[in-house]
């Protein structure tokens, strides 16, 4: 029998002054389409902290700091039928040697559609505008209000 599976998504700050965090579209898995967090499977014998800081190097070339574990929230995907728990975790992007703020590379072309930094309001906002949110990020909405009111707010 299939079993739960934990996904770690990160937010990732573009500085610690900037409510601007990084998302992108899904591609080619589960959830195609959809926006969502920048993250990936929590390997064996992984901490939350390595796994957020590895997935985001893999995925956007993004060095982090000050990781920080968020919330946790439970998804059956209405689609597929998976179900992972997600560990939602935070994180400030490490600016480039020159200052300059950090940007996302698309490391993973065959995943991801594109990278765009949006604030949590403008999150909310996207299902208005004919866009999807992956599964996770509705599940962190309906299971997680207070933690929300904090993103909304930082
Ligand atoms: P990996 O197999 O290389 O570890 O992962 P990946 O190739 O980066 O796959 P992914 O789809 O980005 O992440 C793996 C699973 O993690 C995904 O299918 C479902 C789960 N997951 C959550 N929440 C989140 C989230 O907020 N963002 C991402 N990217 N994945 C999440 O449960
Ligand atoms: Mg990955
Ligand atoms: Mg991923």
């Amino acid at each position: 029998m299939a079993e739960p599976r934990v996904g770690v998504g990160v937010f990732v700050f573009r500085s610690a002054e900037d409510g601007h965090f990084i998302v992108g579209e899904r591609k080619g898995s589960h959830g195609a389409g959809t926006i969502a967090l920048p993250g990936g499977h929590l390997d064996f014998g992984e901490s939350f902290e390595d796994c957020a800081a590895r997935e985001i190097k893999e995925e956007t070339g993004i060095d982090l700091e000050n990781i920080r574990f968020l919330t946790a929230t439970n998804t059956v995907f209405g689609d597929s039928g998976k179900h992972y728990v997600t560990i939602f975790m935070a994180a400030n992007a490490i600016a480039q040697p020159e200052g300059e703020p950090a940007e996302p590379k698309l490391l993973e072309p065959d995943k991801c559609e594109s990278w765009s930094w949006c604030t949590f309001d403008e999150m909310k906002e996207v299902p208005t505008h004919g866009k999807k949110l992956f599964q996770p990020l509705h599940s962190l909405m309906e299971q997680r209000p207070d933690v929300c009111a904090m993103l909304e707010a930082p």
